[in-house]
């Protein structure tokens, strides 16, 4: 008979374990390319320092780790039975720049706290669980964003690897400068039926959690987007002596441009648009500037509003450019339509709220994520997690609690430890 003291605790320590999550995030926060901020893109050193760190806590945790063919670094928690799907989770460790420090890390951390104490009781579940931390969901280096999950899904463009970074290093020379061949990338796909499901813990990165007092929320889907790069060339010219209506002052197009978007987008509830990026390549204050190069970033829950309202735009762009004697190059960078979380995922995770007390709020995702490529070969769900500040996020005051965090955690291991791989067909 073993005493008390030979039998495992199995009791989870949700308030030390959120404690060890919320450190953590500061400790991967140190991995960042610029001194006093979080910057953290693709495959830059502070990027591969952080899947380091990343890679020891997953073994810590008890789980084999790899890194695939796109930088992925996977942990993988071997289940009972091996012929079963696996139950996929995970989030991003690329950020933006500037950015806040929980968006992506929870759901990378949060999930090897869970499997670190299941392997600590000895605990296994009939299917294998893999924590994926994706490579690069951001796009701000090379813009292209969801990188890692397309190398999963089999949708990796391998047109993108031309793309260059802002010291004209291409996305292929970086790989080959992190030992990732992309000729390897076909390695990194996982078949459909190989995963039963992929659960994504999230930030809400919105204010809605925090303005209704509730800790969690279940997504019911996630927003579509459609992304642009403008280059307008008008002529550079001098600042004093071109009178105004000689001009084909690019930033003034440019402007006009962004004005028409924000008017655009205001007309219709849901769809939203920003230009992230403006700027006037080598302008000087007494130059009309003769570059300027924009980014357009478009999204709505319905993906009719969102199309319309790119089509609209496309073609006011050449209204004004014609008018303004400017030509404008416009590049789509970026097109992913809104994918549905799946119900039967919902229902569990909101299951699992209701046994851990949570009102079960159901809401959608206005951020994109890596589910919504994962989506092509596998159902999707994701978990939100309130954020403080208002909600603020892509900004260094992004903010969440250990107490929430706790929670999430708690309704985690719920929402696991019920997870039943459906039989065929029948999700
Ligand atoms: O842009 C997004 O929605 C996500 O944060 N990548
Ligand atoms: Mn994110
Ligand atoms: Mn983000």
């Amino acid at each position: 008979m073993t005493t008390m003291q030979e039998q495992t605790d199995l009791t989870i320590d949700f308030a030390t374990m959120s404690n060890q999550i919320m450190e953590r995030v500061d400790v991967l926060a140190l991995h960042t390319e610029q001194e006093g901020m979080m910057t953290r893109t693709y495959l830059t050193a502070a990027h591969r320092g952080a899947a380091g760190q990343i890679a020891a806590w997953m073994r810590d945790a008890g789980m084999t780790v790899r890194r695939d063919a796109s930088g992925n670094v996977i942990g993988r928690y071997e289940g009972t039975d091996p012929g079963s799907p696996l139950l996929m989770t995970g989030s991003h460790f690329d950020t933006v720049r500037n950015g806040g420090r929980y968006d992506g890390p929870l759901g990378i951390l949060l999930p090897i706290g869970c499997v670190a104490e299941w392997n600590r009781q000895g605990k296994r579940f009939p299917f294998a669980v893999e924590v994926v931390a994706f490579c690069e969901e951001e796009g701000v280096r090379f813009k292209a964003p969801l990188l890692g999950s397309r190398a999963i899904a089999g949708t990796f463009d391998t047109r993108v690897l031309d793309n260059v970074d802002d010291q004209g290093i291409t996305m292929h020379e970086a790989m080959l400068g992190a030992d990732l061949d992309p000729v390897h990338l076909p390695t990194a796909a996982v078949a459909r039926g190989k995963i039963a499901a992929f659960v994504e813990v999230h930030i809400e990165q919105g204010p809605v959690l925090q303005e209704e007092g509730l800790a969690l929320g279940v997504v019911t889907a996630i927003s579509g987007a459609t992304r642009y790069m403008l280059e307008l060339e008008g002529v550079a010219g001098h600042a004093g002596t071109v009178p105004m209506m000689s001009r084909h002052d690019a930033a003034m197009a440019g402007a006009e441009i962004a004005l028409f978007i924000e008017k655009r987008c205001n007309a219709a509830p849901g769809l939203v648009g920003t230009v992230g990026q403006f700027t006037v390549p080598n302008g000087a204050g007494n130059v009309i500037p003769g570059r300027a190069i924009m980014s357009i970033d478009i999204r709505a829950g319905e993906d009719t509003l969102r199309v319309a309202a790119a089509d609209d735009i496309t073609m006011e762009i050449e209204r004004i450019c014609a008018r303004r004697g400017v030509r404008a190059n416009v590049k789509k960078t970026y097109e992913a339509v809104s994918v549905g979380c799946a119900d039967w995922l919902q229902q569990r995770w909101t299951a699992s709220l209701q046994r851990h007390g949570c009102a079960p709020r159901s809401l959608p995702s206005g951020a994109g994520h890596d589910g919504m490529i994962i989506a092509a070969i596998a159902p999707i769900a994701m978990l939100f997690v309130r954020c403080g500040n208002g909600g603020i996020s892509h900004n260094p005051a992004e903010t969440m609690t250990a107490e929430d965090a706790a929670l999430a955690s708690r309704v985690f291991v719920d929402f696991v430890e019920n997870f039943e791989v459906p039989a065929a067909g029948q999700a």
